[in-house]
């Protein structure tokens, strides 16, 4: 496996080999690794070699070190592309997952001064305030908050939010949903969210905040989202013209 007499970096070599036990699935998320002197002694090399092989599996994002407990495989993050308008359900289903949602709260509220700005209506108008943990394989991803204008997007109801608001938005009431702008910026998880997404609190998060419109530049969404850095990251192709 190791192969001392190939002009392959060995530190490189091991860090190939862990790489595919992940990928194969013989090493899986939470598992732990053997202490860097088991690989040294194993592989006859160096404990360095071992720590430097890890650390860059580290810094990857393949493994994890827990103070004084030792390293562990992570969970894959997911990478979303920055392309293309899709809802939550379509990007889990491109993916090979089960989407599903959780629902904390679905209620009409009085638009506030900010909702109204956001949705270009009238401050007190109704508005649904749509509270959803977001899973993946029942694992949770994303806390999500969505403010719609209640004289807009008629009907939504817990069916409805158990499963895709855009697909009812697109399909049921034929309107279709054209564009939006997004926000992405860094945070730690408050108590409260760090107990839905099932994180420590403190955690690493990513705040994502989307406005949505129609063809005709009606907001149809003020989205207000909180990641989960540890299980997601962002892509975007960029072209030097
Ligand atoms: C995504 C969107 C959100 C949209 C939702 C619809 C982000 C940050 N947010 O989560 O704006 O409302 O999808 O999902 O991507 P659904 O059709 O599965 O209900």
């Amino acid at each position: 496996m190791i192969n001392k007499n190939s002009p392959i970096p060995l530190y490189y070599q091991l860090e190939e080999h862990i790489k595919q036990l992940i990928e194969k699935g013989e090493l899986r998320p939470g598992d732990s690794l053997p202490a860097e002197r088991e690989y040294a002694e194993k592989y006859q090399i160096s404990r360095m070699t071992v720590r430097q092989a890890f650390t860059q599996l580290v810094n990857e994002g393949y493994l994890h070190r827990i103070q004084g407990k030792g390293t562990f495989v992570s969970e894959r993050k997911i990478e979303q592309t920055l392309q293309g308008l899709t809802s939550f359900t379509e990007d889990m289903k491109a993916r090979g997952l089960e989407p599903g949602s959780e629902l904390i709260h679905l209620k009409i509220i009085p638009a506030t001064s900010q909702i109204s700005a956001q949705l270009s209506i009238s401050e007190d108008d109704p508005v649904y305030d749509i509270k959803r943990i977001r899973l993946a394989d029942g694992v949770p991803m994303a806390l999500e908050t969505n403010y719609i204008s209640a004289n807009l997007i008629k009907g939504i109801t817990e069916q409805i939010v158990n499963q895709s608001l855009y697909a009812h938005i697109e399909n049921q009431l034929d309107l279709s949903i054209d564009s939006a702008s997004q926000i992405i910026e860094s945070s730690i998880a408050s108590l409260d969210e760090a107990k839905y997404l099932k994180i420590t609190k403190g955690a690493p998060v990513l705040l994502i905040q989307r406005n949505s419109f129609l063809k005709d530049g009606t907001p149809v969404e003020f989205v207000k989202s909180v990641y989960r850095a540890d299980r997601y990251k962002f892509m975007i192709q960029m072209k030097r013209s």
